[in-house]
């Protein structure tokens, strides 16, 4: 018995330490934040985004990503892969008045992957910049991006904030408390990847990599542009300063279903990433169970029991002020409210995150946007086109 209470009290011990460690993290990676140097020089670029159906936010979105603060040459191809699909007629009817916008039409397209292969093999820009529909950007998003690129990195990348379109509800909470861990991953230069809802890459690197031959072959871009950039001897460089906010409502089933599609990808493609995950979840799943057993024995055990979650609520709640002040776009975006929702909600998610991991394990085929994909497709992609 007292064994037991020994590794109870030290499974709280840990999982105390690290929650402090990942709060001191959080406070280093924002005091040390700093803009590159703008030498005012700018390349042209391509801005690709491949649709399928109709995001909530779609208009605003596409109208977003069109207003630009950039001072160089700047193209947009929107590449849908029929004329049938709703997207279609909307978009046309927003890009009619700006004269360096395209729609193309990819008929034998069969995933984001092809789209985006076929975005790249028309585009003519010095800079391809990927941007996924349900992303609602401010007007410095693109030259952030730019800037960032300019300063020496192989692609920049930045990360998505979930914000609810009409109203609080579990469902949004939840997925925005799980989006946050991508946050996390990309403050950590080992564990940065190119987030394909918004990263800008030198089209140099993308042909001299063939990039176009392996995309349509894998289901995260992400994946596949973050091999390509560590291959050639380069980082990937990250900003929060261009973060975009997908506007969306959400269910809680919606939600749960986002989230094992997210891990799904992080299990078939990087499955050692998985398992971390896994455990670092399952580590702090088990404290509250096991500070509550404890103060059966030890009645002070429930106090550093709770104390990994409430830090974990001050870092999501220090994490997401630190955003709403990097721009009056994010502060008007972001409630103060829904800040200190997101971060109570921090709690729930160790649970949320804890089942989605368990059913992700379990979980053999994904529908993407009505598109179903199984672990055979993934890999048959990866015995196709190997990445070199
Ligand atoms: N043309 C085309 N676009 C697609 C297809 N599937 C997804 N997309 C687009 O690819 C982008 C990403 O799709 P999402 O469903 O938002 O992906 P996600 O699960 O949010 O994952 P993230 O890439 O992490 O944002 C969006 O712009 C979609 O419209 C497809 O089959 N064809
Ligand atoms: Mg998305």
């Amino acid at each position: 018995m007292l064994i037991l209470q020994a590794l109870g009290l030290l499974i709280i011990m840990i999982a105390t330490l690290s929650s402090m460690l990942s709060l001191y993290f959080e406070v280093k990676y924002w005091r040390g934040l700093r803009d590159p140097v703008d030498d005012g020089k700018y390349p042209s670029v391509t801005v690709i985004m491949p649709i399928r159906g109709v995001d909530q936010n779609l208009e605003g979105n596409v109208k977003s990503i069109l207003s630009q603060k950039y001072p160089a040459v700047r193209e947009y191809l929107f590449i849908i892969d029929d004329v049938n699909d709703p997207a279609y007629s909307l978009v046309s009817r927003i890009i009619k008045q700006y004269s360096n916008t395209r729609i193309i039409i990819n008929n034998t397209g069969s995933s984001k992957g092809s789209a985006l292969a076929r975005g790249i093999s028309e585009a003519k820009g010095d800079v391809v910049v990927m941007v996924d529909s349900d992303a609602y950007v401010h007007d410095e998003w693109l030259i952030n991006l730019i800037n960032l690129l300019k300063a020496g990195s192989g692609a920049a990348t930045t990360y998505r904030f979930y914000v609810p379109l009409s109203g609080l509800s579990l469902g949004s909470l939840l997925k925005a408390s799980f989006n946050m861990i991508g946050i996390t991953a990309m403050q950590n230069e080992a564990a940065r990847f190119t987030w394909g809802g918004s990263t800008a890459v030198w089209r140099s690197l993308v042909l001299k990599w063939g990039l176009v031959k392996y995309l349509p072959h894998y289901l995260s871009d992400d994946y596949v542009i973050t091999h390509m950039v560590h291959r050639e001897g380069l980082k990937v460089g990250f900003t929060p300063r261009s973060m975009v906010i997908t506007l969306e409502d959400s269910g809680v089933r919606d939600a749960f279903n986002w989230a094992v599609r997210q891990l799904w990808y992080v299990k078939v493609y990087g499955f050692n990433g998985f398992m971390l995950y896994a455990a670092s979840y399952t580590l702090y799943a088990l404290t509250l169970p096991i500070a509550l057993a404890l103060s059966l024995f030890i009645n002070w055990a429930i106090v550093p029991g709770l104390l990994p979650y409430l830090i974990g609520v001050a870092k999501d709640y220090y994490r997401v002020s630190r955003i709403r002040s990097q721009k009056t776009f994010y502060a008007n975006n972001i409630g103060s409210r829904y800040a200190y929702a997101l971060a109570a909600a921090s709690i729930l998610n160790v649970y949320f995150s804890w089942l989605t991991i368990m059913a992700t394990a379990f979980t053999k085929s994904i529908n993407w946007r009505g598109r179903v994909f199984t672990i055979n497709d993934v890999k048959r992609g990866i015995k196709l086109r190997p990445l070199p």
